[in-house]
């Protein structure tokens, strides 16, 4: 059955008690894994301070500092896994940035920094993270990353994360080829619309949330939890067949074509 006990888990991405990487973390605790939560830090440290207390409960044996544009940070998050785990077994990818004017209006007038910033923050990290999970994960490991139908489907308005999304797909699969020979399994979950900061930022998600309860074939949304449970069976021996791969959690809606 579902059992992540001896297992070390890095979870990124959460900010608040709406996160999808929140959902994630509760459901990997539940099946015993070892957590450690990375933080993206702010100068007054209000963060740290809420993420902390957010994720006491689950009494994780890291708590760290990880803004995945700075290297430094990157750098020690992995030297103090290996200091004080010695070897990483699941690392959960749940972020993504693109600037807000870039989530609006035309997508050809995207700018050259807007379209760095997107893919650098949103892509990039994953190849980054995964490259410095690599050598600590000694006895294989689950990399689960978090995606959009909007990176393989024109959506109004996501526009340069959508071109983010596809190449974190894509990304998926280079990196599954790549690590397969180490027992090392890289999948992507792609969630249906959930209320979460970074959407709720976004113009008309609401509207978009009850066109899914409508149309998809479950007639809602899904959870964080929801989520969290395709996650810690991503990350567990019940998928040990399963790398590569794009699994939906989106209540059916993939499939529609009206
Ligand atoms: P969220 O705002 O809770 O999470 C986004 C996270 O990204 C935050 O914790 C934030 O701190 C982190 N982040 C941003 N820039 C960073 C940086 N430079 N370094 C480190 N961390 C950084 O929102 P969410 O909706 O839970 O998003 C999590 C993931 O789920 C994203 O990849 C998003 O694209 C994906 N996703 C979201 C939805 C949705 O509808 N909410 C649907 C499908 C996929
Ligand atoms: O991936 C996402 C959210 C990504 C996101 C959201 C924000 C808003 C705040 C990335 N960067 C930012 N930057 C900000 O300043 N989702 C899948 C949720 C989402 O975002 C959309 C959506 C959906 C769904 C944007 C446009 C249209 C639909």
């Amino acid at each position: 059955m579902l059992n992540l006990t001896g297992k070390n888990a890095l979870v990124t991405g959460i900010a608040n008690n709406r996160s999808i990487a929140w959902g994630i973390a509760q459901q990997l605790h539940k099946a015993g894994a070892n957590l450690g939560i990375t933080y993206l830090p702010d100068e007054r440290g209000k963060m740290e301070k809420k993420v902390a207390e957010l994720v006491e409960p689950l009494n994780p044996s890291l708590f760290l500092p990880c803004n995945v544009q700075d290297e430094d940070q990157i750098k020690s998050t992995f030297e103090t896994i290996r200091e004080q785990w010695g070897k990483l077994d699941i690392l959960i990818h749940c972020l993504a940035f693109a600037s807000k004017e870039d989530l609006t209006g035309d997508f050809s007038q995207t700018s050259r920094s807007g379209f760095n910033t997107a893919l650098e923050i949103s892509t990039y990290s994953l190849v980054q993270l995964s490259g410095a999970a690599k050598p600590l994960m000694t006895e294989g490991g689950s990399i689960v990353t978090l995606t959009y139908l909007g990176g393989v489907r024109a959506i109004p308005n996501y526009n340069v994360m959508g071109v983010a999304k596809a190449g974190l797909e894509m990304s998926v699969r280079y990196l599954a080829s790549e690590l397969g020979p180490q027992n090392i399994r890289v999948n992507a979950i792609s969630a249906g619309p959930i209320r979460t900061l970074a959407s709720s930022a976004v113009g008309g998600i609401l509207d978009m949330i009850h066109h899914v309860e409508e149309v998809a074939p479950l007639r809602r949304t899904v959870t964080q939890l929801e989520v969290g449970n395709a996650a810690a069976f991503l990350c567990s021996d019940l998928s040990s067949g399963i790398t590569g791969q794009i699994l939906y959690v989106d209540a059916g809606y993939e499939i529609m074509g009206m």
